[in-house]
């Protein structure tokens, strides 16, 4: 058996409006042999799915390359539609035959095929308070049967597109947040099925969204803009083949609907009355701006990605009523009611009660996440809001009557951006499950169209330090390439001119005068997020046209560092977040005692190096060598600066250990000495953490690699303040952004920074996925072309098991530790790829593989590592060793 699924193009299974002018398929193989490997390939793209006229045939092209093939000689034109099919042979010449047809479909790829008119509702329009929302429609009739019609769409704020009565697509918040000043992402519709010949009815309701509403904390809003608008594409092709558009021009008439107010931090009015409203339709305007700003949609649609049921309604002491959706969330809650015209209801949302079990807003700050409804009477009526989402697991209801409050009445919608699942984690240790799941819903909660710190207060932002210190840990549970690939354009096109990388992306704490923080915007490891990401996308999906693209912006970065202050290998000046909420700083402040120059030089060499990686990546090897010299320097001067001669780091703090340790800047004795600082800190603390946003991340990993496995694993079972778990036992549903957010007694961390849905704490998801379950790979050979399977059992586990879904295939994990003391390694890996196997303990022991002796098996290499334990070098398959 060999075969080949999963053909994918750009990421996606038959994508529609993509502007990609040379397309990348990727595909994957399956055999029940072992060691199979693809010899070559052929790809053959067609106008029409019957394959006889060929736009393109790669003929049998002998390669194992099967990721990220760029399709390059066919010049690919607007809203077309592109056949393709792959088939592969392996080292036997077994081939797989043709895979299932495929296709990808062109958007609008030239800027003045763009007809329509930005289109707004008219001045004279009374829209209630300034802030209802107007509807723009435009009816057509169409006089024959419709072949094919595909609409392209995009709006200043965030629009809604219904035809005919029916929501237009599954994606919400569209068009997404982008630099709007620079970017805005257009979407395409398949709407051949909602059209009708007869009449038709468009209609577009447009909200506030990121670009007028309010963002930051300050209350300021309209950073984009002030005036909502839509553009609008719709293309009829008609069963005769005639073609009509219609599209966004002053024929359109606009009124206000139902939703008198939509603000993303506070939540959404509707007046359902307003519905049966005779209304008065009045021409729109036409406005001016610019077109050149579009892009195709680049990442995944939100959509709804489940629903949850509450699990409890309660009267608290103060007797608010409230319901528990059992999950901290983001998205909102949707809910029927049967009621007298002109009742208002109101939804509060919240994530905690506080320590008397009271409904509890302080954390939430200014935001008011709060929907109010008013109904229209009669028959039952279903709500929920258009233009905001809400991060909460209480929901405090108001103006209900007793009969209206039924829990089946209520479920809770979850949204964010529909990334593949790719990966799990599951263990023996019911805490540690539950640690994982609240990692997993960390990145629901916050992988909103962008990556942010937290879904709930007003704040929301994309802050970069947040998405680096969680990238790596994001891949191993969804596909984020395409979700960082666009967000990454966005950081590029808000760096400023100097290279400097702003605190938030997109960018809405303004490049200057800023009140909340002194210029110049940019801080280590949070600026460094323009580096680190492009790298670890590489890494993970192979994406080697992303660090193309990123390249200018990564050098950027590392020269603005290099131009700070008088030494250009340290930084040593300006503002720094440093090691942002650790619990060795001084009362009263959110920075960590590891001092910020040292923070910000070890950053520095950190991103040199990758920079310098990349840079031969791409083949640029001056580039590669000039980087090279500036990392040597940058770590001459950082030991001169900060490590004595005698190799005692001088900063004594945890975080200073685990980066000159992690980024590889001290060597021999002062590694050493490092180790052993590190450890004599833990002890002091009795093996509790005192690392902030910089350190945490690393700090399991240092000690697993540098021979403290068992301290690791003592860190992760810590169940008192401060550790992972601590929150846990407190009943965390989600990663917390304070190692007491909640603390023993039950009051609160101050209210004014405490969310409790903050992804970045949640690193240490990518040591259960790295280390404890030992996936990871040979960065020469990226992708998991060639993983390192290298598991590290510890105390307190009896078994772990997960898997990732690689652009290759599944790659699969899993230990347990038998009663009578054996070991079971039961690892898989994809087909076109190859693995070497590191057997943890295993060293001196006899070791059977599938029953046989190991060294009796024909299908690996035994080789054995640096600890003298056993390494076998496999192809793909199943292997399973037991000693
Ligand atoms: C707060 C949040 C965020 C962090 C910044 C520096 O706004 O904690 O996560 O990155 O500060």
């Amino acid at each position: 058996m060999f075969n080949i699924k999963d053909v994918r193009c750009e990421y996606k299974k038959d994508p529609i409006g993509i502007d990609v002018e040379k397309p990348r398929i990727s595909w994957k193989l399956e055999s029940d042999q072992r060691g199979v490997v693809q010899s070559s390939y052929q790809i053959q793209v067609a106008e029409n799915q019957d394959f006889v006229n060929l736009l393109w045939d790669s003929g049998e092209v002998k390669s194992d390359k099967s990721i990220h093939i760029e399709i390059e000689d066919v010049q690919v034109t607007s809203r077309r539609r592109y056949y393709y099919r792959v088939q592969a042979w392996n080292q036997h010449s077994e081939g797989t035959g043709w895979s299932d047809t495929s296709f990808w479909e062109t958007g609008l790829l030239n800027k003045d095929e763009w007809s329509a008119e930005w289109i707004s509702s008219p001045s004279d329009l009374e829209l209630m308070d300034g802030t209802q929302s107007p509807i723009l429609r435009r009816c057509f009739s169409l006089n024959a049967a419709i072949s094919s019609a595909r609409i392209y769409a995009t709006a200043l704020g965030m629009y809604n597109l219904q035809l005919n009565g029916q929501k237009i697509g599954d994606a919400y918040f569209t068009p997404g947040w982008t630099n709007y000043n620079e970017r805005l992402q257009y979407q395409t519709y398949d709407v051949t099925a909602l059209l009708r010949s007869g009449n038709n009815d468009i209609e577009a309701m447009l909200g506030n969204g990121w670009y007028k509403g309010e963002l930051a904390w300050s209350g300021a809003h309209s950073h984009y803009g002030n005036r909502l608008a839509l553009l609008f594409q719709l293309y009829v092709v008609l069963n005769d083949g005639t073609e009509i558009i219609i599209h966004s021009d002053e024929q359109w008439e606009a009124e206000a609907s139902p939703i008198l107010m939509s603000e993303l931090y506070h939540g959404e009015t509707y007046d359902a009355r307003l519905e049966q409203k005779e209304k008065t339709w009045k021409q729109v305007d036409v406005i001016p701006y610019t077109k050149d700003i579009l892009v195709a949609q680049e990442n995944d649609h939100v959509r709804i990605i489940e629903e949850i049921n509450p699990v409890a309604l309660v009267t608290t002491p103060k007797g608010e009523i409230v319901l528990d959706m059992g999950q901290n969330m983001v998205g909102w809650v949707r809910f029927s009611v049967k009621g007298e015209a002109g009742q208002k209801v109101k939804l509060i949302h919240a994530e905690v009660l506080d320590k008397d079990g009271n409904f509890y807003m302080d954390n939430i700050r200014t935001a008011k996440q709060t929907n109010h409804y008013i109904l229209k009477g009669g028959e039952i009526e279903t709500f929920e809001p258009h233009f905001t989402f809400q991060g909460f697991r209480y929901v405090q209801l108001i103006g209900f009557t007793p009969e209206q409050l039924h829990l089946e009445h209520f479920t809770g919608v979850v949204l964010h951006s529909d990334m593949e699942p790719t990966g799990s984690f599951e263990c023996s240790d019911s805490m540690i499950n539950q640690l994982q799941h609240n990692i997993l819903w960390g990145l629901k909660g916050n992988f909103l169209d962008v990556p942010t710190d937290c879904p709930q207060r007003d704040e929301r932002l994309g802050w970069t330090g947040d998405a680096q210190m969680f990238i790596r840990t994001s891949t191993y549970l969804m596909n984020v390439a395409p979700f960082f690939t666009k967000w990454l354009r966005d950081l590029e096109s808000d760096q400023a001119d100097d290279g400097g990388v702003p605190f938030v992306v997109p960018n809405v704490l303004g490049k200057e005068g800023n009140q909340h923080f002194p210029p110049p915007f940019s801080s280590a490891a949070w600026g460094d997020a323009a580096v680190i990401c492009p790298w670890t996308i590489y890494l993970v999906y192979g994406d080697k046209r992303l660090l193309e693209e990123q390249y200018d912006s990564m050098i950027a970065w590392v020269e603005y560092i290099r131009r700070q202050g008088e030494n250009e290998f340290l930084w040593n000046t300006g503002f720094h977040f440093g090691d942002w909420l650790a619990l060795d700083s001084k009362p009263d402040s959110y920075v960590g005692a590891t001092d910020r120059d040292y923070i910000a030089t070890a950053f520095y060499a950190y991103s040199t190096s990758l920079l310098q990686k990349t840079a031969m990546v791409l083949g640029k090897s001056q580039d590669a060598e000039q980087y090279s010299k500036l990392h040597t320097n940058i770590v001459k001067a950082f030991k001169e600066e900060f490590v004595t001669p005698a190799g005692r780091i001088s900063v004594p703090t945890q975080t200073a250990q685990l980066l000159a340790l992690m980024f590889e800047l001290v060597e021999g004795k002062a590694k050493e000495r490092a180790v052993e600082k590190l450890m004599d800190l833990l002890k002091e603390s009795n093996f509790h953490l005192t690392t902030g946003f910089v350190g945490t991340p690393y700090l399991n990993h240092v000690l697993s690699e540098n021979g403290q496995n068992e301290a690791a694993y003592k860190l992760l079972f810590q169940k008192d303040y401060p550790s992972w778990l601590y929150q846990v036992t407190k009943g965390a549903t989600t990663i917390w952004e304070h190692w007491d957010g909640i603390k023993e007694d039950g009051s609160f961390w101050s209210a004014d920074m405490n969310s409790f849905n903050h992804y970045a704490y949640g690193a240490i998801g990518d040591w259960l996925y790295r280390k404890v379950l030992g996936i990871d790979m040979d960065e020469q050979y990226p992708a998991y072309k060639k993983s390192i399977i290298k598991p590290l059992p510890g105390e307190g586990l009896f078994f772990a098991k997960g898997r990732l879904e690689t652009m290759y295939g599944t790659i699969e994990s899993s230990w347990t530790k038998l009663s009578d003391g054996t070991l079971e390694v039961e690892v898989t890996i994809p087909s076109n790829t190859t693995a070497e196997i590191i057997l943890p303990n295993s060293s001196g022991r006899k070791i059977f593989e599938s029953e046989l002796p190991i060294e009796q098996s024909n299908a690996l290499t035994v080789v054995t590592d640096s600890n003298n334990d056993v390494k076998v070098l496999v192809g793909s398959g199943n292997y399973l060793f037991k000693y």
